[in-house]
């Protein structure tokens, strides 16, 4: 056991904000790191000492692990969090930090690149017994083998890249006819994208559920999972609501996932927060998809449903703290997130940065807000457009969306446009209210008019 005396934050924004505030309530001291752009930033304000580490291009400062060690080096911190995104789930970067002797706050370089080979980290995952779409073993030599493959186990399949993720190098092939031109344009893709050409083909699930099981593992063979997420409700492979429980798992699949979940993080040994992604079919049938290395954007709905300080538990097993496998946190009610970005909804969800010249954020009893914006922000143009998280709980779902939909008409944000009026009509949509819906859902939901200003 090392006590942790000082944690520098590589990130911003309210993940930043989010990771001090836990490090302050533990006693831990926190460096801030910023790009010139980031100066006015609450992270900078909030943690006890900050460094710039560049211009606003991502590039040239919160993706640069030189800048990053040294400013851990001159501010004497002992650990770096990386947050999500950015430097977040790069194995080199979690190998400079050892090298460094800086304790990085996430799995060793070994296994984020493990599951960053989405066709390795099937395989892997297989070989541990978590459930797998039928598909190739590994990637495939050529078309032909492909092909193969495909017509053995029946159409329609899914090209997929095998270093992808988030939708890229993947191709729907409905029939025999299409196979070519999917599995030349997945290759080119993810080419292009990734440097690797290379793909593997899967059986397509239809109208499937996006279902993750939180894990934590402490390196030393300790596994437990804190329940599911539903995270169904994407576009363009962008999640914009997420909910603890997922309203079709009940206890018996939830002992199901989350013990397929544990299997597959022991067998790399993992540590730290992690992610299991599976699919779930119509059938309730359920298979992995991803496994993600890091704390991710929507952790805070089962923070409010098990009651745990997820962040927290990142930093214990960082210090060596062993994880009990038999234990399971409770969980009790029911949580849903609404990202606010700054994007006209109207206007399919075109970025739309600029100055927030008002700012409320809504209170009360079971709300909880995760922001780093405030009246007279300026919202860069150069990174994400979240500007909050909205996380709601109740007692059922039902309270929950109760709570949700009264807060975002508490929302007041002037002088960019946002996704609360899309929020405002999904919480209101009879399907979304049932619960019923599959990652499709987005893909045919219509916005109403914008309300014209009256005056
Ligand atoms: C699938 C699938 C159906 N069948 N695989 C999309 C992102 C990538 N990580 C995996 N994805 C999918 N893989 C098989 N065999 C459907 C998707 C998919 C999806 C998955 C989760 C959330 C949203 C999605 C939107 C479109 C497609």
């Amino acid at each position: 056991m090392s006590d942790l005396q000082k944690i520098l934050i590589a990130n911003r924004g309210e993940i930043a904000l989010r990771v001090i505030r836990t490090c302050h309530e533990m006693g831990i001291n926190t460096v801030a790191v910023y790009s010139t752009i980031d100066r006015d930033a609450l992270h900078v304000r909030f943690a006890n000492e900050a460094v710039c580490i560049g211009p606003a291009a991502s590039s040239e400062s919160y993706l640069r692990p030189d800048r990053l060690i040294a400013a851990a080096e001159v501010t004497g911190a002992d650990a770096i969090h990386p947050g999500y995104g950015f430097l977040a789930e790069n194995a080199e970067f979690s190998q400079i930090c050892a090298d460094n002797d800086i304790e990085f706050i996430g799995p060793d370089a070994e296994t984020i690149r493990l599951m960053g080979e989405k066709s390795k980290a099937k395989e892997r995952m297989h070989a541990a017994g978590v459930p797998i779409v039928e598909g190739s073993d590994g990637t495939v030599a050529d078309i032909d083998e492909a092909f193969e493959i495909a017509s053995d186990i029946g159409f329609p399949v899914m090209v997929k890249a095998a270093a992808g993720g988030g939708g890229t190098g993947m191709r729907l092939v409905r029939e025999a006819e299409e196979f070519e031109n999917a599995f030349n344009g997945a290759r080119s893709e993810a080419d292009a994208a990734f440097g690797n050409p290379e793909v593997y083909i899967e059986k397509f699930v239809e109208k499937p559920r996006h279902v993750e099981i939180q894990v934590l593992g402490d390196g030393k063979g300790n596994v437990m999972h804190f329940g599911e997420r539903e995270c169904s409700i994407q576009r363009r492979h962008q999640k914009l609501v997420e909910e603890c429980p997922s309203p079709i798992v009940d206890q018996e699949l939830r002992e199901e996932m989350g013990e397929a979940a544990i299997r597959g993080a022991e067998a790399v040994n993992y540590e730290g927060a992690g992610t299991v992604e599976f699919l779930v079919g119509a059938d309730r049938n359920f298979y992995f998809m991803e496994m993600n290395t890091r704390i991710q954007v929507e952790h805070p709905v089962t923070e409010e449903v098990t009651d745990c300080d997820l962040v927290e538990h990142q930093i214990r097993v960082s210090m060596g703290e062993t994880v009990d496998g038999d234990e399971r946190p409770p969980m009790e009610g029911h949580a849903i997130e609404c990202r606010i970005n700054a994007e006209n909804p109207f206007q399919n969800f075109s970025p739309a940065p600029g100055d927030i010249t008002a700012f409320h954020q809504p209170g009360g009893h079971g709300i909880r807000v995760d922001t780093a914006a405030y009246a007279g922000y300026r919202i860069p143009p150069t990174y994400d457009s979240m500007i909050a998280k909205l996380i709601a709980y109740g007692k059922t779902r039902d309270h929950a969306l109760r709570k949700m939909r009264r807060a975002l008409d508490e929302f007041v944000v002037e002088g960019v446009q946002t996704t609360i009026p899309f929020h405002q009509q999904l919480m209101n949509d009879e399907r979304f209210k049932q619960g019923r819906f599959d990652t499709r859902f987005l893909d045919d939901f219509e916005m109403e008019e914008e309300p014209v200003p009256v005056g």
